[in-house]
């Protein structure tokens, strides 16, 4: 975003308008100086005893922080100010008056807890370091969504109410539909299938709900996946899209938000990639004497995995059937395989996606489902949907928040996630 607060000049007279936020204030008695700010930087406003006309000097020592302000002066250069620009005030007028004092400390040194800024949200946005995170998570979006739009895919938005499980389990919030039982979307699974297998390559940022009970630092109950699916593709196909598109998301962020990463201190590389089988992730494991399940990773093997390729995504594939949803494809296509084509990404030492390819073969998925102990009857128009010409399909998805926290090496996700929901949270 261009650096500049002038949102009008007047070129006749050489003055300039500018709106924005009270960032701070200081009173040196002879001179007083207002920082103002808005999305785009900050601004210094230099007030000077017998030179700024009484009333608008006066206003400067009568300022509260994040008042909404319109100042017109003449603009100069300073060395010593931020942007090198100060602006001489001829006029200012208080457009919105912010109460004093503020519930929650938004200056660059604030030490408030994450529980009060999530409580005051409104407030904390007003932070720099608040607003360097969405600014990148807003890179990050708008990337991911660019990287796949630019190559043809469908920019599609499925359905967040429906009528059965799409990730199968319990994880599901119900809602009254009129007469019917209904479900919040786990994600958009089943309908990025049925899109894919008609207008082949598609991409969504969308919301989904997880009913999960447990609170931890890496687990929201709403969040928003990122997700694409592919017709003709496998899962070696999508896991290299995954690579490329990642990049290119790092790269986007390196570029545009110089700024904001010095704001938070962080040294974002392009990562590296690596490709391990389970098995083989399992016996690295074994030789560091972590402990996990024949089917899963934990989060402890996560970490350990970064910390042995580090600045890497790690892509673990030929997972355990066990350990995969119902609609992922076993491997090669044979029902009994005890492996599946079904993979996760770990990226900084947490899983930020999963994916693989998908069963489109209707009898297969009956099984599995049966395999599942789900009701066929509650997915007929998913199951039918792959009778009307449907081909061997791929995908995945990366939580936007997951991706934001472990790129910006964030301790919680409620930081990465402008409202997070959580079982205590659900205001503002
Ligand atoms: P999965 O359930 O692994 O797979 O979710 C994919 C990614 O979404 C993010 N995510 C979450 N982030 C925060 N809080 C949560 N409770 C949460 N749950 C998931 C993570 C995770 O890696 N349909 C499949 C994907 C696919 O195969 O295309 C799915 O949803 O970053």
């Amino acid at each position: 975003m261009e650096r500049t607060m002038i949102k009008d000049s007047f070129e006749k007279s050489g003055k300039v308008l500018v709106k924005g936020w009270v960032h701070e204030t200081r009173d040196l008695k002879k001179v007083r100086f207002l920082i103002l700010k808005d999305i785009s930087g900050r601004i210094q406003i230099t007030g000077i005893d017998g030179k700024t006309n009484p009333e608008t000097f006066e206003l400067l020592d009568n300022l509260n922080r994040e008042s909404v302000v319109e100042v017109i002066g003449e603009l100069k250069e300073c060395k010593q100010a931020p942007g090198g620009k100060e602006i001489l005030p001829e006029s200012i007028t208080v457009i919105a008056e912010a109460i004093n004092p503020l519930p929650i400390d938004t200056s660059d040194y604030s030490k408030t807890e994450l529980p009060l800024r999530l409580d005051n949200r409104a407030v904390d946005l007003h932070s720099q370091r608040t607003q360097a995170i969405f600014k990148i998570q807003s890179t990050v979006g708008s990337s991911f969504i660019e990287y796949f739009t630019n190559k043809g895919f469908v920019y599609a938005h499925p359905p967040s109410i429906i009528s059965s499980s799409s990730e199968g389990g319990t994880e599901l919030f119900k809602a009254k539909y009129f007469e019917k039982d209904v479900f919040l979307a786990q994600s958009p699974q089943l309908y990025k299938q049925m899109i894919a297998c008609s207008m082949e390559n598609m991409v969504t940022i969308t919301p989904v709900w997880r009913a999960e009970k447990h609170n931890t630092v890496r687990h929201l109950n709403e969040c928003r996946q990122m997700d694409i699916e592919m017709a003709f593709a496998d899962s070696k196909i999508v896991m290299k899209e995954m690579e490329d598109s990642v990049k290119y998301i790092v790269e986007q962020v390196i570029k545009k938000n110089k700024e904001d990463l010095e704001i938070l201190n962080v040294n974002l590389k392009i990562p590296k990639v690596k490709y391990l089988t389970f098995a083989e992730a399992k016996s690295l494991m074994d030789k560091n004497k972590i402990k996990i399940r024949d089917d899963d990773l934990t989060g402890e093997a996560e970490k350990k995995l970064s910390e042995l390729y580090s600045d890497t995504l790690i892509f673990v594939y030929d997972w355990p059937m066990a350990g995969k949803p119902f609609y992922i494809m076993p491997k090669d296509e044979k029902a009994d395989a005890e492996l599946s084509e079904g993979f996760d990404a770990i990226y900084k030492g947490m899983e930020i996606s999963s994916g693989g390819q998908r069963i489109h073969i209707p009898e297969l998925l009956e099984k599995r489902l049966k395999a599942n102990k789900l009701n066929l009857k509650d997915f007929k128009s998913y199951i039918n949907s792959f009778r009307f010409g449907a081909p061997p399909h791929a995908g995945w998805s990366i939580g936007i928040e997951r991706f934001t926290q472990v790129l910006l090496d964030i301790s919680n996700i409620r930081e990465a996630c402008m409202f997070p929901r959580d079982r205590d949270r659900i205001i503002p």
